[in-house]
């Protein structure tokens, strides 16, 4: 039987992107689309282990739940763990306008996944993207801040003018799940 790991998120893009990771890995998913309390905290991966555990409470063992964010280092690492707010209040534009002028535009993004199960307990998993805030919005895909981040290790277009292969290849998100997945096949082994 393929193991398998159910994906806490209510974020579509965000479980396109993991489920089509760990579906080429051989692992079965299942998404569980709810939207779990995210507390106020510096630390995703406190905001993450937390949404676990209430997500364990409702649903079992078995989940994968994911927390991440845009860090500017010119605006002191905003939004970072407040991305999703910030992204629903302000947007792309909002954050171009905070940007206006400012010549130093590297940036990051963060991931954490934090699995959690009967048998193992809590275990963290983190990745990282580095990149540069674009002048303006460019492209259509992925989701969130996609359109205005230019990764480091791309060709200069942003992740919203990548394919979801492309975006995989070098994101956060697949950084962190790849630490995970080499963790959860030699668990899977036993
Ligand atoms: P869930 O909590 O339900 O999983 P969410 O969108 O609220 O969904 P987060 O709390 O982790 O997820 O918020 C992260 C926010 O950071 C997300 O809403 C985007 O605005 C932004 N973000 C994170 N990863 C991103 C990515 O790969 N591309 C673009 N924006 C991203």
């Amino acid at each position: 039987m393929k193991a398998s790991v159910r994906v806490v998120t209510n974020n579509p893009g965000k479980w396109r992107e993991i489920n089509e990771i760990l579906t080429s890995h051989g692992i079965n998913t299942g998404w569980i689309r709810t939207k779990l309390t995210e507390i106020q905290s510096e630390s995703l991966e406190e905001i993450a282990t937390y949404s676990a555990i209430e997500a364990a409470k409702l649903h079992g063992g078995g989940l994968l739940i994911e927390d991440s964010g845009l860090f500017i280092d010119s605006l002191n690492g905003f939004p970072g763990p407040y991305s999703s707010y910030v992204y629903s209040r302000i947007g792309c534009i909002g954050l171009i306008k905070l940007m206006k002028n400012v010549s130093q535009r590297s940036a990051y993004f963060l991931s954490v996944i934090c699995y959690i199960s009967d048998a193992h307990g809590i275990n963290l998993f983190t990745g990282r993207c580095e990149g540069i805030i674009a002048d303006e919005p460019r492209g259509t895909g992925g989701f969130g801040f996609d359109p205005i981040f230019i990764p480091l290790e791309g060709d200069g277009r942003t992740f919203a003018e990548m394919s979801l292969d492309e975006k995989n290849a070098i994101s956060h998100r697949s950084k962190a799940l790849r630490e995970f997945i080499n963790w959860y096949s030699s668990i899977t082994k036993k």
